[in-house]
């Protein structure tokens, strides 16, 4: 989708510092990160959110959380912990509407809102 900010970056349109690649995945850094690692995957193919994935490519979705345990892996937060969140919908905070999977760590994280 040509006006889809996550689609652009995949399509390196747009700038993002990429940590990982696959064949069905991207990762990179969050332009606002809430964390030390904030890492956002997001699947090459457009999805509005993580539900529609399973629709759209139901295959995709294991590959977005092999590819966040590798992000983990070369961020090092794989031994300590790391939060992997998808925000889903306008109430649940979801600012863009490709699904992608936050990858947070790097410091003791608290509960969630
Ligand atoms: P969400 O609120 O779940 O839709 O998360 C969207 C995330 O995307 C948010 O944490 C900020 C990040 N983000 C927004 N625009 C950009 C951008 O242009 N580049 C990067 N790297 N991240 C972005």
């Amino acid at each position: 989708m040509s006006d889809c900010l996550f689609c652009r970056i995949v399509a390196r349109e747009l700038p993002a510092t990429v940590v990982h690649e696959t064949d069905t995945t991207l990762a990179f850094r969050d332009i606002a990160p809430q964390a030390p690692v904030h890492v956002i995957v997001v699947p090459k193919i457009h999805a509005t959110d993580a539900v529609a994935l399973t629709t759209t490519a139901p295959g995709v979705l294991d590959d977005l959380f092999r590819t966040a345990g590798e992000v983990a892996k070369t961020e090092n937060v794989a031994d300590s912990g790391y939060r992997l969140l998808f925000n889903t919908g306008v109430e649940a905070g979801q600012t863009v509407f490709h699904a992608h999977l936050h990858v947070l760590g790097g410091r003791r994280l608290g509960p969630l809102a």
